[in-house]
């Protein structure tokens, strides 16, 4: 059975085994390619090409175009999900708790001037303009899946470059084993940071060596233009083989340290949200199964829950960042 749908032609559906036509024939194409021994560079441009037919600017905010990436898993052959489904369901509890909150609250956000303070065991200490960091490295498209860990999952076409340009400009010591992102959290422009839900400011954090990952990214933008207010501007980041809180949105200070750092949604509830937060299919949250995801924008009549894939589908890249160790016990 072949589904295909008239806007964008392709399938919807969350059976993998139905297969639209134009992706069966780019693997027919493949397979051959396989024996000569390019099907990486070939997969890379088969994605670069889904990518060019899926985003056209959303013409809402400022342009922000970025150049192809060249970090492998930075695209995907997967349909991208809306720009209208991307930007109206958040997470970003500092406007509130509902999905729908931040849009409609976000607004307030005062997102210029913005600097971000980077500090702590590194040799070039120094505040970054937002203008500087949007300059310090050219801005690339990356399509990354993005899994949250209440078990919804989107496809989003980010802008913006590896978080490893930051870090190599500041050269940390070698006593710094990890890194800090510290978010806004300004009362008057952000209504909820004087609720209780979590410890402000949302502070997220990663080891040293998943910060340098060339797929962990600093974020300006998506759709090809700046980031939307709901969605972390105008600077975020996004890891993304971790469950989305790990991408902190509205980031304000990076700093290296030599301990790990305490982490928002770890202090809430530690026996919930560990540190390390990998997707991770046979690691059940304790009120609820990992195994599936729904897909944001996958209605109707086929819409089932996808398998949810380890390290969110970038096993092949970052697997390497945890060999040898228990992912039960540092979940
Ligand atoms: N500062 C801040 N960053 C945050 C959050 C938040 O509440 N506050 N929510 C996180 C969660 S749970 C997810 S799933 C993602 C959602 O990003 P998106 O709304 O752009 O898709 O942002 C993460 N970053
Ligand atoms: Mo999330």
């Amino acid at each position: 059975m072949l589904i295909k749908t008239a806007s964008d032609g392709f399938n919807h559906s969350a059976s993998s085994d139905i297969t639209p036509q134009r992706v069966y024939a780019g693997r027919r194409d493949l397979m051959k390619l396989m024996a000569t021994g390019v099907a990486g560079a070939a997969m890379a441009s088969m994605a670069a090409r889904n990518a060019r037919a899926q985003v056209t600017r959303a013409g809402k905010l400022a342009a922000l175009p970025g150049v192809k990436s060249g970090v492998a898993g930075a695209l995907t052959m997967e349909p991208v999900t809306a720009y209208k489904d991307i930007t109206s369901y958040n997470n970003f509890y500092e406007f509130g708790t509902d999905k729908a909150d931040p849009a409609e609250n976000a607004h307030t956000l005062k997102t210029s001037p913005w600097s971000v303070d980077v500090e702590g065991l590194i040799k070039k200490p120094a505040r970054y303009t937002l203008e500087d960091l949007l300059k310090l490295s050219p801005q690339e498209d990356r399509i990354y899946r993005l899994r949250c860990v209440e078990g919804w999952s989107m496809v989003i076409p980010w802008v913006g470059y590896s978080l490893s340009e930051l870090i190599r400009r500041v050269e940390p010591l070698g006593s710094a084993k990890y890194v800090e992102f510290v978010t806004q959290a300004d009362p008057k422009t952000m209504p909820f940071v004087t609720s209780h839900v979590l410890d402000w400011p949302y502070v997220e954090g990663l080891r040293m060596d998943e910060a340098l990952h060339p797929l962990a990214l600093l974020t300006f933008g998506l759709y090809g233009e700046v980031l939307p207010n709901q969605d972390g501007a105008p600077v975020r980041i996004v890891v993304p083989w971790k469950y989305g809180f790990k991408s902190g949105k509205s980031l304000v200070k990076i700093r290296f340290t030599d301990r790990q750092p305490a982490t928002a949604w770890n202090k809430a509830a530690a026996n919930e949200y560990g540190f390390y937060s990998n997707v991770n299919p046979n690691v059940d949250h304790p009120r609820w199964s990992q195994a599936t995801e729904r897909r944001i924008g996958e209605g109707g009549l086929f819409a089932k829950r996808r398998k949810t894939l380890m390290f969110n589908g970038y096993e092949a890249q970052v697997g390497q960042l945890y060999a040898g160790m228990d992912l039960k016990k540092y979940f």
